[in-house]
């Protein structure tokens, strides 16, 4: 019940083209059920150069751009939006540092990442930019809102 008074938020998780390619997709999913959020939203898909560049934009002036917009572009990414109870700062805990050497043992880059340009998984970094990035990677039609009735207290 306490919970359920507090704000409900969204963010868009995406694995990677290399999360995709070394089948960790799977175990990455599993890491945000287990914890207890709400899948909202899931697809494989393969981006354009200019989502990719839209997506990124904030980071447009940095020097690594053009490798990040190669990177995210090499393959296919799975594209998932989440909803929950302070899910954008949880879910970045989940996913660990930029920088997987530096990220934690228990998070995902911490457990099975090494490189910051290979680093497996996105996260949203704020409840506005949750929900922008989840209107620009899918459409309406793809979202689901359902409950999870069997489990009423994960939130
Ligand atoms: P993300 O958006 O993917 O969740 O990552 P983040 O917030 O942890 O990191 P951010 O600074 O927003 O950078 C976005 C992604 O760009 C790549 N990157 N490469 N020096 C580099 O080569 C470099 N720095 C960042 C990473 O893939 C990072 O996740």
């Amino acid at each position: 019940l306490i919970a359920s008074l507090e704000q409900v938020d969204q963010t868009y998780i995406m694995v990677k083209p290399d999360g995709v390619q070394r089948g960790l997709v799977g175990e990455i999913i599993s890491r945000f059920e287990k914890k207890g959020f709400k899948l909202t939203g899931l697809k494989l898909f393969q981006c354009s150069k200019e989502l990719a560049e839209e997506h990124y934009k904030d980071l447009k002036g940095k020097s690594f751009f053009p490798k990040l917009i190669d990177y995210i572009t090499s393959g296919p990414v799975v594209c998932m939006a989440w909803e929950g109870v302070g899910i954008v700062a949880s879910a970045r805990k989940l996913i660990g540092a930029t920088d997987p050497l530096q990220a934690e043992p228990g998070t995902i880059r911490g457990d099975l990442a090494v490189q910051t340009g290979r680093n497996i998984v996105h996260g949203s970094d704020s409840p506005e930019n949750g929900k922008r990035e989840i209107a620009l990677w899918f459409n309406e039609a793809e979202l689901c809102q359902w409950n999870p009735a069997q489990a009423p207290w994960l939130r």
